[in-house]
Order: C-alpha cells, then sequence, then structure tokens
C-alpha cells in the first residue's frame, strides 16, 4: 500500500508526514502537534457532501501519520484523542468536521500550554551555578532552561551530548547559546568523564510506560546508569500525553530502527558489515530520581496513576510500515 491510494490525500498532509518519517520535523512533543496540525489541514480540504467519506479520509489520514515513526506515543496520543472525537460526534458534516478541527485545535493548545508550565515547575528546581548534562533535544528541557536562565538564576551552565548519529545536541547547544546561556558541547561517550562536575541530568522523553520505564533518545539509559553510579539526580521531564496507555495493559514500547547510513553515510567502506541504528532505548524506574510533567513532579512509580487519572485515551491506531514511493512525495 502506498501513501496515495484510493482516498485523495492533500499534498500538505503528506508533506507533513514525510517530514516526519524524515525527522525535518523532530521531539516528540513537536510530531504530536504537527499530526494535530496535518489533520486540520485534512478536514479543511475535504470538499465532498458524504459524512462517510469525511470519515473514511480522516481515517486513512491517520493511518498515514501514524505509519511515520512508531516510538513517541505522543503521537498516537494526539491521534486518538482526535479520532475518538469525531468517532463518537453525531451530525451532518459541518459538525464532523468541526469536532476534528477542535479536538485537533485543543490538543495543540492543551500541548504548548503543557510545555510552559513544565518549564514554570522544572526551572524552580535548577539552582544557581547548576550544572546540568543534558542530551539529544527536547524542547521541554529547553524551555526549562531559558526559563530558568531569565528568571533569574545565575551561572548556569549546560554540557550537551553531540547524540550521534543525528547531532541533535547541535540544535540544544545552538538553541542555548543563543539565548546567552554557557554550552559546552561534549560526545557521548565522555559523559563518564564528566559526570563529576554534573549536578543534574535532565532529558526528555517520547514515551513513558506504566511502570515508570521511560524511552528517549538512543543513550539516554547509558547516562541514567552513570549519574546512578555518581549519585547524581536524573530527571525527566514529559507532558502527560507521553505517558502510554498501553502499556497499562502490559503492550510493549516499539523501538525505531532507522538507517544504517544514519550511522554510516559511505555504507560501502564497510563492505559485509551490517550496522545497526536503534533510535532510542529504555531507562528503568529505578534510575530516575522524577518525572516533572505538567501536573507536577511524580515518582517515576507513579506513572500508571498519572495514566489511570490523566490518561490519554488509549490508541485506536498503533504504527503500521506504509511503504514510501522512491519519488513520493509530493510537494
Ligand atoms: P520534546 C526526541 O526524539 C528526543 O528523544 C527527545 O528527548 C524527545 O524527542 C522529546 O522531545 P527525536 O524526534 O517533546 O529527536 O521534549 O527522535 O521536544
Amino acid at each position: 500500500m502506498s501513501w496515495n491510494n484510493e482516498v485523495k490525500i492533500p499534498g500538505e498532509v503528506l508533506r507533513i508526514a514525510y517530514e516526519i518519517k524524515n525527522m525535518k520535523i523532530r521531539g516528540a512533543g513537536r510530531i504530536a502537534r504537527a499530526v494535530a496540525e496535518a489533520m486540520i489541514i485534512g478536514a479543511e480540504s475535504y470538499r465532498g457532501e458524504s459524512v462517510n467519506d469525511f470519515k473514511d479520509l480522516m481515517r486513512k489520514i491517520i493511518e498515514i501519520l501514524s505509519s511515520t515513526r512508531p516510538t513517541a506515543v505522543s503521537l498516537f496520543n494526539a491521534l486518538s484523542y482526535i479520532s475518538r472525537r469525531f468517532e463518537n460526534a453525531e451530525g451532518d458534516l459541518d459538525v464532523i468536521r468541526s469536532s476534528v478541527i477542535t479536538a485537533a485545535r485543543e490538543f495543540i493548545s492543551y500541548s504548548l500550554n503543557a510545555v510552559k508550565r513544565i518549564g514554570e515547575i522544572g526551572s524552580r528546581i535548577i539552582k544557581n551555578d547548576d550544572v546540568i548534562l543534558t542530551h539529544c533535544n527536547s524542547s521541554v528541557v529547553i524551555e526549562t532552561i531559558i526559563r530558568a536562565f531569565k528568571t533569574g538564576k545565575r551561572g548556569i551552565k549546560v554540557l550537551a551530548t553531540e547524540t550521534r548519529p543525528k547531532f541533535q545536541g547541535h540544535i540544544t547547544a545552538k538553541m542555548l547559546s543563543g539565548r546567552g546561556i554557557p554550552v559546552v558541547l561534549i560526545p557521548d561517550s565522555s559523559v563518564r568523564y564528566f559526570m563529576k562536575d554534573v549536578d543534574k541530568v535532565i532529558v526528555g522523553a517520547d514515551t513513558i510506560a506504566a511502570n515508570g520505564a521511560v524511552v528517549n533518545k538512543i543513550g539516554t539509559s547509558l547516562i541514567a546508569l552513570i549519574a546512578s553510579e555518581a549519585n547524581v539526580d536524573f530527571l525527566v521531564m514529559a507532558e502527560t500525553y507521553k505517558f502510554s496507555p498501553a502499556t497499562l495493559l502490559g503492550e510493549y514500547v516499539k523501538i525505531e530502527e532507522r538507517s544504517p547510513e544514519e550511522v554510516i553515510p559511505e555504507l560501502s567502506e564497510l563492505k559485509g558489515i551490517k550496522v545497526r541504528n536503534p533510535a532510542f532505548d529504555v531507562t528503568p524506574p529505578e534510575y530516575i530520581t522524577a518525572i516533572i510533567t505538567e501536573i507536577g513532579i511524580i515518582p517515576p512509580q507513579a506513572s500508571a496513576l498519572v495514566i489511570k487519572e490523566y490518561g490519554w485515551p488509549i490508541a485506536n491506531y498503533e504504527h503500521r510500515e506504509i511503504a514510501v514511493e522512491e519519488d513520493e512525495p509530493i510537494l
């Protein structure tokens, strides 16, 4: 099956899907907001008059967006928040269409407020002269550090890991230094070397399981291990839509494995050598000091409670590969 077969999908929706898949749009929160945006574009683009055809278009768009990246549950939680609304809505096309648009807008605005709120809560934990180590590029972590800096915390320094193979640490370093915050970019493999200087490790999350295990960028669990050895606090920042309801029922989180070319661009130089590129790993709850969410600071062991109390609807949609033709898309 390809991305553009029996139902006509708007080019802009396909572009968003393609950019998520290729990580031009990336970061668990950002991809969740991008799929919500794609749903709005899809809903507004429908020119027919049939409620059934409209719902089929929405379902097809959800299927395509769900096929982009498998690990960050934020993407599936955003889609199931929206799909539950239009699947349960009753009325004419206007009513069903506006149920999609309203739910998607609600999600986007919830998400942006949650990031801000986590920044407010998280920045209070940062003290004058703290040396913070972060991995990858998390918008909630960046928000928190910038807010701490803006609200007058003095002497903050950040160690940003490169985050191979995609080097998202470069983005982090640029974002922070652009705001006047001292940053040092370090190789991923040097974390243990530097840990003696670190006061706090702060990372984002792609998915948090019911048992409190955190799925985040590959290498996170190694950093947690090193922090634990050195008795350094290991803090995770995550909006509640990064908690996975399906894990309550015992489902595993699928770890994305990306192209070997991201690790070795000239693969032909290593003829016959298999190269693997898992994008995420799992940090067990016992290595996590606390998880900072928009509803407060929780121990990882309280994750099941967060899912039950504040839970996002269990995703009806799961990641299924849909082949992308070479010349697809789209623009
Ligand atoms: P925010 C990223 O994944 C990283 O793993 C990062 O820690 C996480 O999303 C959370 O990002 P990728 O898309 O939502 O770079 O905090 O693979 O921005």
